[in-house]
């Protein structure tokens, strides 16, 4: 079976690989060598050529490398009718948590201020409230949040949850809903952004929202960069309304050269490099689902086009 592959062309041969271990009669081809554009059944991408995957007429399934779509989809070309199927990955998840443990913990226990301290040779030790005086709310409920949420509760912070609908996680305060937004913003010591970019969560960040976080609070964002307001969120830092943030994701990737956000004292850049696919984890789920696919089945999760994930 023809299935087309888009992606580092330096993880090509792990995932071929990955793939052929899993599928013998897979025949990867990518954009040098598509052959007969009709043969391609299924895509595995991540941000494909624009207007390219139209060219397959045959296409059943596009697989995302990756647990957000906003590569595939910001595309004005793409073909809208043939169904995408999200990644879903347990090291994926994994990862993402160990990613927002780690800034939770540096911003909770003021990590940066031993840094600077380190430069000047200087022994002081800062106070910090306890974990359970500390509430970090998440937004987004799904494979991510769920984790995440679950696993900043075992180290006893307080943690809200939010997300579309109404979930029960043991130990972790769940809203739901624009009408609770406000709350779960409002109570947010340190926030943690893992929505899908949709028209609904465009811009959600914004002065409003800082201005309705405590003062001095902190955020994560391991979403997308179009969640932010940016010009807000460096106002809100520029007078501590917002003490620090730690940025994975952004409007442009790779992070223009002259963007504020490299040189801002209270501002940590990682290069969307919070969970990063694992090429032979991923490459056993989608080759799962393209099975179910080829056995006569539905691959999952399908992102629903109107929900936008
Ligand atoms: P899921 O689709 O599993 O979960 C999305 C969650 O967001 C769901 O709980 C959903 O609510 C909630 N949600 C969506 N829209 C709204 C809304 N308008 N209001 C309130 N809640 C909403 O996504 P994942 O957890 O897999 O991933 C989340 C995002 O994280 C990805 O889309 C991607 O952008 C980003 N990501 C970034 C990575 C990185 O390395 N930086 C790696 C992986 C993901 P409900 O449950 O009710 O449907
Ligand atoms: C993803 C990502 O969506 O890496 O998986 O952003």
């Amino acid at each position: 079976m023809a299935i087309f592959f888009h992606w580092d062309q330096a993880t090509r041969d792990l995932w071929q690989t990955s793939i052929a271990a899993q599928l013998n009669d897979a025949d990867l081809r990518f954009e040098e060598s598509i052959g007969n554009p009709d043969d391609v059944e299924f895509a595995v991408v991540w941000a494909p050529p624009s207007g390219l995957l139209k060219a397959f007429t045959n296409l059943k399934y596009i697989f995302s490398i990756g647990a957000g779509v906003t590569h595939i989809t910001l595309d004005p070309d793409w073909p809208e009718h043939v169904p995408i199927v999200r990644l879903q990955d347990r090291l994926l998840v994994q990862d993402m948590s160990c990613h927002i443990i780690h800034w939770v913990l540096h911003f909770h226990r003021f990590y940066a201020r031993y840094g600077h301290q380190q430069t000047a040779k200087q022994w002081l030790r800062h106070r910090y409230p306890s974990n359970a005086e500390r509430r970090v709310s998440v937004l987004g409920l799904g494979q991510t949040g769920l984790d995440a949420c679950e696993r900043l509760r075992d180290l006893e912070f307080p943690v809200t949850g939010w997300a579309r609908s109404q979930k029960t996680i043991d130990g972790v305060r769940c809203l739901s809903g624009e009408a609770t937004f406000g709350t779960v913003v409002s109570e947010a010591n340190i926030l943690v952004n893992l929505l899908p970019l949709t028209p609904a969560t465009t811009d959600i960040l914004n002065a409003r929202v800082f201005n309705q976080m405590p003062e001095g609070s902190f955020l994560i964002n391991c979403s997308r960069g179009s969640t932010i307001v940016d010009h807000d969120l460096l106002a809100a830092l520029d007078t501590g309304q917002i003490e620090a943030a730690a940025l994975d994701v952004f409007r442009e990737e790779p992070l223009p050269q002259d963007d504020p956000y490299w040189t801002h004292p209270n501002v940590y850049v990682t290069p969307h490099a919070a969970a990063p696919t694992n090429e032979q984890s991923a490459a056993e789920f989608i080759a799962q689902q393209i099975r179910i696919c080829v056995d006569g089945g539905t691959p999952s999760p399908i992102v629903d086009l109107k929900r936008g994930y």
